[in-house]
């Protein structure tokens, strides 16, 4: 009889300030577009499993908010979702960015430093870096986080991503597998839509609008050849949601093609999509809105 390879399973937890490639690595992990990106800092709101499966592993990476000092509710429950993603790992991965000085966040830097578990330090976005620069890099985090493996890596260019894919397997415990193996995320249908149009909301308003919004998919209908999707985008005031709709439901118009062809691409299927604006007074301070949007459990 052959020797079988024992399954290994477990949770690789990503966490790191905002804007460094997180959600950008978790989706180079998994090889789809699971997490929103953005150039703006808190595109990512919620804690998104991303699952890898094969024949003797499941890797279930969690793409988490970036580290803030939060300032209205929305963000101490984001914070939260980043708390308890120290708490489950097996693998904890620390991304910064080329140029990037350790957390100031001390809690969470000591949680980093002084982890019981395997910690990998991903020095991201070496496609902006020379030679010099990163061997300089590469010494300053040796020396702050002395407990972590450290490699470089491009998560946009998809350039490193592959050997650390393989040291994390190596690192994983042995385990049956948490979810059915054809499941690639813990998030429902509903949950991609909204996030498809919020991305789209980030791309194209300025300011405090991308902040002030919250999607809510009311009603998604899966037919035989099409998907039937009805949203409301929220707004927390009038003028907000003027601005959203724009001149004759031009600006709206747009999110929702946009919305649609990425939506499209990601069902493999066809999308009829109709976006409402609704005024949804204070819901980022305010719990039940927070509850119903799943911030708070
Ligand atoms: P997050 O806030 O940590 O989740 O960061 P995102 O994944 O949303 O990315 C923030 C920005 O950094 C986006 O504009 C990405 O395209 C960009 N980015 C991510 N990874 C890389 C990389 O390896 N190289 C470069 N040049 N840009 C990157
Ligand atoms: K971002
Ligand atoms: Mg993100």
């Amino acid at each position: 009889m052959e020797d079988q390879k024992p399954h290994k399973a477990g949770f690789i937890n990503i966490i790191g300030n905002p804007n460094v490639g997180k959600s950008t690595l978790m989706n180079a992990f998994v090889g789809e577009k699971l997490s929103i990106i953005n150039s703006k800092a808190q595109t990512t709101r919620h804690r998104i499993l991303g699952i890898v499966n094969g024949d003797d592993f499941q890797a279930i990476f969690s793409d988490t908010p970036g580290i803030i000092k939060p300032a209205y509710q929305l963000q101490s429950s984001m914070m939260d979702f980043v708390k308890s993603a120290f708490q489950d790992a097996d693998v904890l991965i620390y991304l910064v960015e080329i140029g990037e000085k350790a957390l100031k966040d001390e809690a969470f830097f000591n949680k980093i430093v002084n982890a019981k578990i395997p910690v990998i330090l991903l020095l991201n976005k070496i496609d902006t870096a020379n030679e010099e620069k990163l061997v300089e890099q590469v010494t300053y985090w040796k020396e702050q986080v002395p407990n972590a493996e450290i490699f470089a890596i491009s998560a946009l260019k998809n350039f490193g991503v592959a050997e650390v894919f393989d040291r994390i397997i190596e690192l994983l415990p042995t385990s049956p597998a948490f979810y059915p193996k054809d499941q690639f995320t813990d998030k429902p249908e509903r949950f991609f839509v909204n996030e498809a149009i919020r991305e789209k909301i980030l791309k194209h308003y300025k300011k405090e609008i991308p902040y002030s919004v919250e999607v809510e998919t009311e009603s998604f209908e899966e037919e035989e050849n099409i998907i039937r999707i009805r949203s409301i985008i929220m707004t927390e005031r009038e003028s907000q949601k003027a601005i959203i709709i724009g001149h004759k439901g031009e600006s709206l118009r747009r999110v929702g093609t946009e919305a649609r062809k990425d939506l499209e691409r990601f069902f493999g299927k066809k999308i009829f999509i109709e976006l409402y604006v609704k005024v949804n007074k204070n819901w980022r301070n305010n719990e039940n809105q927070l509850k119903r949007f799943g911030y708070l459990g």
